[in-house]
């Protein structure tokens, strides 16, 4: 065994960095030999030289290859490092070939927020510090100063080459080592997992590819290197508090594997450089929002969006579609959105209507009638453009020459309509020639939104790699669907070429993401409206400009289940506004799946049944109890939907997700990290679904707090410290329940968000024994582009609840008054639940308006227990106070009863 490298901390003039040099008699020829033994994958490099900026905000470092080996392809020499401190909260190490530039995503793909960093300060307006160890080879470190816990570890392990730095043209390796037991960590997507934190020993790979997400744990559309690591208290009495977190991003657009083994992540990338950005929290919530300033913070949705959504694969025609929408409205569920998928299409070609199931007189009538109705109209778009002479949108992108291309000639791939070619979203020129095909079709067919499928890029061709190129087949492979196929599987050759020569090796990530900024783009030019977009292949910073859905599920208890850690990991992505088939896309659903799965689903950002063809139908009223269940849960849905729309908000203005894992609101409770089954809506509604067949109850865990059954005020659960509780769950229900100290603007439950939209607000203030309530809501007309921007017709209303001198109080702080002013919505009824009986038994209680008017005089107030005799709800209604100024309410006890 080699001696234990001993280090030694230099302090330099420039305080914010240590530098370590290793001081034993370890040999380096010993080292080498030690690796050669193993598989030679690379010796590491040596620091030759470390030069610190003035300002103190950066070093960057010389490092030079300490022997070359031969697998996967020649090293480069010499590298250079470069560490900075971006923010007060992000820190960058740049590592690159010192003499070449190689393969970095460009600025205009995705623009990184680069201030000219001010002068920090090591550990005092910084937490995190990053050390360089002079070691053979070298390493180094990030830790947080205020608990010197190490977050991320390349130091090697002089015996084992895997850990090393190797940085060859077509494999980079990088290797932390992670604290062991202490670290959970979640993101690394896109995959379809049973467990929301990612589980030891695994490989997870990136690589775009139209692969179901039926098929757990390889990879599938999207592409996000992002990770949250949530760490427990560290037990060798550490000063590291349970919760403190932080995020880690690789910034690269290849290829690549991310081994896990608990106690170590690896990532074998293919192409670029290592461009790793730490955000330094400390609670997830941080972590979230400051990834997001990075990467650039969720697009706001249309409130209509929020709404419900059917969709199907093999509607067969106009009359088809009638049918369901009118089986909506005679069932009494709520339909907000419908869609189309390819079976509009001409002969499955972008741009066209089938003259005969789909003509466009028909077609304008049913758009317009649900216009009418306050409903919207999605439709599909593929990406391949059919190769036909006699089709004006090919006709159009042969002119303007924007096809990706391969051996210089516009790449022939084959999909639903047969050839295809391939707009390169990459072109300066194919937004242009995108929006004009939009423009021309949203004249013909006013559609309010648009589904980009088949992105990744989807072929149906396997084109042979070229025998020259190394792109085609690298000499590393990345784990492509589990079974090590090649890269080009089903997709466009990664020797083909974007605009600049960009090669598909390493734009082949980005296709999805350049897709949804072009499409946006184009709808916000032609429709002068705020876009609504649903893409299925996405990547780091998609959610600027898209919705998303995790794909092709299948009609399965399973899938049902898997459907939280989907929605969950692309809340870390910033991109809140996600989804699920609801009732399963694939196979033939079952009434009661399906009426667990609306359940579930009435609760997801985007809230959408969809099935394949030929599957049986599974549109909501098709059974009866599935329609029974559907009114109840859709029903909460539309009354909740201004805490979506609120939500959504937060999620553009901080990144926080719309769903969120529950050690979001309790990052303290360690058992939270383990919870795959249950999630929140914004900080305080927690969803408890059943995901089995069969059972009338559920294992719920409940964060310590009093937590309220949204259907029912009057059944609450208490629990002092984390606990989970069984509760009843028979085939109607779901679990939905309000923690203390959260207050909710509720609005009435309707058929349309525009209808839902003129009812009254209630205020649902939820008392809490020890601490204030609050909430908020956002408002605005729901489809202005911007959303809270400066200028815009918007208003932001907070509230709050505590106890003043023995009377329980509600009040707002109005932000922005005048929109909601101007549409003079009202809130005509206050519920405060929560009151403990001692102190707030208050039969006979009055309450009195201090500031802000009633503009009713009929008021009633009524009290009453709740079911346990704990708490008392106290209902004030037929109130009538203008939302959009200032309130306050006081609760005043007359006399206790009991
Ligand atoms: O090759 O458009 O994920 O939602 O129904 C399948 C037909 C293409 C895949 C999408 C799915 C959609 C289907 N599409």
């Amino acid at each position: 065994n080699p001696p234990k490298p001993m280090y030694h901390h230099l302090h330099l003039h420039l305080p914010f960095f240590f530098f370590s040099s290793i001081f034993c008699l370890l040999t380096s020829a010993k080292v080498i030999a030690e690796a050669e033994a193993k598989a030679a994958v690379g010796y590491g490099y040596n620091i030759q030289s470390v030069h610190y900026d003035s300002s103190g905000n950066s070093l960057t470092a010389n490092l030079g290859l300490i022997k070359s080996s031969s697998l996967y392809g020649p090293d480069i020499p010499n590298l250079n490092l470069h560490a900075s401190y971006e923010t007060k909260d992000r820190l960058r190490i740049r590592i690159a070939d010192s003499k070449k530039q190689r393969w970095e995503i460009p600025q205009d793909m995705i623009p990184r927020q680069t201030k000219t960093p001010t002068p920090h300060h090591h550990c005092i307006s910084h937490d995190l510090f990053f050390t360089l160890r002079n070691t053979t080879p070298f390493g180094f470190t990030v830790a947080r100063c205020s608990s010197n816990d190490v977050i991320f570890d390349t130091s090697p392990h002089s015996s084992d080459p895997n850990t090393f730095l190797v940085f060859k043209d077509q494999y980079i390796q990088l290797s932390s080592s992670l604290p062991h037991n202490r670290s959970s960590i979640f993101g690394l997507g896109e995959h379809t997992k049973s467990s929301f934190k990612i589980i030891p020993n695994q490989t997870l790979t990136l690589w775009n590819a139209d692969i179901g997400s039926v098929n757990p744990d390889v990879n599938l559309y999207g592409s996000h290197p992002f990770y949250l690591d949530v760490r427990s208290a560290s037990q060798a009495g550490g000063k590291t508090g349970a919760g403190t977190s932080h995020g880690v991003l690789p910034l690269n657009s290849n290829g690549m594997d991310i081994t896990y083994s608990g106690d170590r992540i690896t990532y074998k990338v293919i192409g670029g450089i290592v461009d790793l950005y730490f955000f330094a929290g400390p609670t997830p919530e941080l972590v979230v929002e400051q990834y997001t300033e990075l990467i650039g913070r969720p697009a706001p949705m249309p409130y209509w969006s929020f709404g419900f959504h059917q969709c199907r694969w093999g509607y067969k025609n106009v009359s088809d579609l009638e049918g369901v929408v009118a089986g909506y409205t005679k069932a009494g569920i709520p339909l907000e959105v419908m869609w189309t998928d390819i079976d509009y299409m001409d002969a499955y070609k972008d741009f066209t209507l089938d003259p005969v199931n789909f003509p466009l007189d028909k077609m304008k009538k049913f758009v317009s009638t649900l216009h009418q109705n306050g409903q919207k109209y999605v439709l599909i778009l593929d990406t391949g453009i059919s190769n036909n002479d006699n089709y004006e949108t090919y006709i159009r992108g042969k002119e303007a020459d924007i096809f990706i291309k391969r051996d210089g000639i516009p790449y022939l791939g084959n999909v639903w309509p047969g050839d295809v070619y391939y707009p390169d979203f990459a072109h300066p020129e194919s937004e242009k020639y995108w929006a004009n095909e939009m423009q021309i079709f949203q004249k013909a067919l006013p559609f309010d939104g648009l589904w980009l499928d088949m992105n990744e890029l989807s072929n149906f061709r396997t084109s042979p790699p070229t025998p020259s190129s190394t792109l085609d087949d690298p000499p590393y492979k990345v784990n492509n669907s589990g079974v090590l196929r090649p890269i080009n599987n089903n997709t466009v050759p990664a020797s083909a070429l974007h605009f600049g020569n960009i090669t598909e090796y390493n734009a082949h990530n980005l296709y999805g993401l350049l897709e949804a900024k072009a499409t946006s783009n184009a709808l916000i030019n032609v429709t002068g409206k705020r876009p609504f977009i649903l893409s299925r292949s996405t990547f780091v910073s998609s959610g600027k400009y898209t919705a998303h859905w995790t794909g092709d599920n299948s009609a399965r208890w399973s899938d049902l289940a898997y459907t939280i850690p989907g929605i969950l990991n692309f809340g870390l992505f910033g991109v809140p506004m996600v989804g699920a088939d609801i009732c399963g896309f694939s196979g033939d659903t079952t009434e009661e799946l399906c009426r667990r799965w609306i359940q579930l689903g009435a609760f997801y950002p985007f809230s959408r049944d969809h099935s394949e063809k030929f599957t049986i139908r599974q549109e909501l009223y098709l059974w009866d109890s599935v329609a029974a269940t559907s009114r109840k849960v859709l029903g909460l849905r539309y009354r909740l939907l201004p805490l979506f729309y609120t939500s959504m908000y937060e999620a553009h203005k901080k990144g926080t997700p719309i769903a969120r894992p529950l050690f979001f609101s309790f990052p303290q409770d360690i058992t939270t990290y383990e919870i795959n089954t249950q999630f929140l809506i914004g900080r305080g509604v927690m969803v408890s679904p059943v995901l089995k067949p069969g059972v009338n109850s559920v294992d719920a865990y409940f964060p310590a707090g009093n937590w309220f059954d949204l259907f029912n005020y009057s059944k609450s659960v208490s629990v002092s410290s984390g606990q989970h509780v069984r509760l009843d769950a028979p085939p109607d229900h779901i679990n939905v329940h309000v923690c203390e100290g959260n207050i909710l603007a509720l609005q009435g439950k309707a058929l349309t968000t525009q209808a839902a939209r003129k009812t009254a607000f209630e205020l649902l203030v939820v008392v809490s024994s020890n601490r204030q309530s609050s909430g908020e809501v956002f408002l605005d007309d729901g489809e202005e582009i911007e959303m809270g921007g400066e200028g815009g017709k918007w208003s932001l209303v907070r509230f709050y609840s505590g106890t003043e001198n023995g009377t329980v109080f509600v009040s707002s702080k109005v932000v922005n008054g005048g929109f909601a002013l101007s549409e003079k919505w009202i809130i005509d009824k206050v519920t405060f639940i929560g009151l403990e009986k001692v102190g707030h038994g208050l039969e006979g209680c009055a309450f009195n308006i201090t500031k802000g008017a009633n503009l009713n005089a009929n008021s009633d107030i009524r009290a009453s227990f709740d079911s346990n005799k704990q708490f008392v709800t106290v209902v004030i209604s037929d109130i009538s106070i203008l939302i959009g100024s200032e309130f306050k309410l006081e609760l005043k006890p007359k006399h206790a009863t009991e």
